[in-house]
């Protein structure tokens, strides 16, 4: 085959390729660009504002800003000033909850690096948005763990400060109005855009949180921690009810017990610090030392969610060793609970095998429901033990024979974060049983692509 067609092909391409852009321009309408926004009138749909034309940002304004056609379609910025978007997928659990709570995990940094941006932008200039012009894009309340403790999810998570990495916490609202609480639907998928690199603070919001270090309540539930007694749980109530939870006055022990009766969590005292309040979580850290266990817990209740979550982590300060750790009388406990508001209360376990177990212990009127989020790695229920209102014990050691005694070397995690969901309710088990499986299960979240907002 001959070059020479193959020239004669390419030359008006090279010609028009050596062209001024601006001439090309007769194809497209008049060669005048009167709003100077570098779009010739003929491809700009608006040639009187700079703020429209072909890849402007597409904003909920009523005109079509970026000339595609199409008036304030879906994914229209919202018209705040941050520069980028991350679109979030959240995913419905099996069961329904009301306003759930959503806990996610955020890295702003390798996000931004993956979509070759400025990876600078700062982790306190979240801000959730729900997309869709014709809800008005309302703005979800959000708040923002620096330092995270990986709060509902698996080991303890500490982190430097300010370095853009955290938890991003917030409750799921179909209309953007916290006086009503709507459900994902068992399977249903919804969409929330975060915006970041924002310099506008957040607007205010009212929050029915009310947090001091030793007592947490929110409308629905009310919460009391007691320092003398290992920081533990005092009193938990819902509505202003009885309260159906109380560890402070547990006979046996709560949380850190290891091999020894007299090794009682609740006899040792523990500092109180409330760490984050509102207005979409508080959270409160008990910290204390027990039988060579530094152990550390903590509490976290929502704005507008009854469960209270509880997270514990236990670190041997010296030389341990574990007799039968295997056993429930000498295994390491995450959580221990009286229920001295529920007397004649009768436990109820379940081991469904489409779901994790849980534990009840109701009267007909009201109850508390439990099971972890994340588990120990060991995990037991005693209902028959000594002590009826034993709940759930285990430990994180990893051994291949825990029929025997177990060397715990000082700086071990015995319990290396474990996370318990506390459902206090009306009425009997039935009708809290699918609540508390898909607080369990949780509302997954997955990450899209950070983009950009286009030019005015
Ligand atoms: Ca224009
Ligand atoms: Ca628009
Ligand atoms: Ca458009
Ligand atoms: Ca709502």
């Amino acid at each position: 085959m001959s070059c020479l067609p193959l020239l004669v092909l390419l030359a008006p391409l090279l010609a028009c390729r050596s062209q001024p852009a601006g001439d090309a321009a007769g194809d497209t309408g008049p060669a005048v660009d009167a709003d100077a926004d570098g779009y010739l009138a003929g491809l700009d749909c608006d040639d009187a504002r700079t703020d429209v034309h072909p890849g402007a940002a597409e904003r909920c304004d009523g005109i079509d800003d970026d000339c595609d056609g199409q008036v304030d379609e879906d994914d229209a910025w919202w018209d705040g000033p941050g520069r980028y978007r991350l679109p979030l997928t959240l995913s419905a659990p099996a069961g329904s909850v009301a306003a759930p709570l959503v806990d996610l995990p955020l890295d702003l940094p390798a996000r931004l690096a993956e979509a070759g941006l400025d990876p600078s932008a700062a982790l306190d200039s979240v801000r959730l948005v729900l997309p869709g012009c014709a809800g008005g894009l309302p703005e979800l309340p959000a708040q923002v763990l620096d330092e995270s403790l990986g709060l509902l999810r698996t080991a303890a998570h500490s982190d430097e400060a300010g370095n853009g990495r955290g938890d991003l916490l917030f409750h799921w609202d179909e209309d953007g109005d916290p006086s009503t609480d709507e459900a994902l639907a068992p399977g249903q998928a919804a969409r929330v855009d975060l915006y970041f690199d924002l310099e506008a603070a957040a607007p205010a919001v009212d929050s029915p949180l009310v947090a001091t270090g030793t007592e947490l309540s929110n409308g629905h539930s009310a919460l009391r921690l007691d320092p003398d007694h290992g920081g533990l749980i005092s009193q938990l109530s819902l509505d202003g009810g009885a309260s159906v939870l109380d560890q402070s006055a547990a006979g046996s022990g709560n949380g850190a017990w290891i091999g020894d009766w007299s090794s009682v969590a609740s006899y040792a005292p523990a500092t109180l610090q409330l760490l984050a309040t509102g207005p979409v979580l508080a959270l409160v850290q008990a910290e204390g030392e027990n039988h060579g266990l530094a152990t550390t817990w903590w509490f976290a209740l929502s704005a507008r969610r009854p469960e209270l979550w509880v997270k514990s982590r236990f670190v041997a300060t010296e030389d341990l060793v574990l007799d039968h750790p295997g056993s429930w009388s000498n295994g390491v406990r995450p959580f221990q609970a009286r229920t001295d508001g529920l007397v004649g209360g009768v436990g109820t376990v379940e081991t469904p095998k489409d779901g994790p177990p849980t534990v009840d212990v109701s009267t007909a009127e009201q109850g508390v429901a439990l099971a972890y989020r994340v588990p120990p790695a060991r995990i037991d229920y005693a209902p028959e033990a000594c002590d009826a209102n034993l709940i759930v014990y285990g430990h994180d050691l990893d051994a291949d024979d825990l029929s025997g005694s177990l060397s715990v070397p000082a700086g071990t995690a015995v319990v290396a974060g474990t996370v318990l969901v506390l459902l206090p309710h009306t009425g009997p088990f039935d009708a809290a049983r699918a609540t508390l499986q898909a607080l369990v299960a949780g509302v997954e979240v997955a990450q899209g692509t950070v983009e950009a907002r286009p030019a005015d």
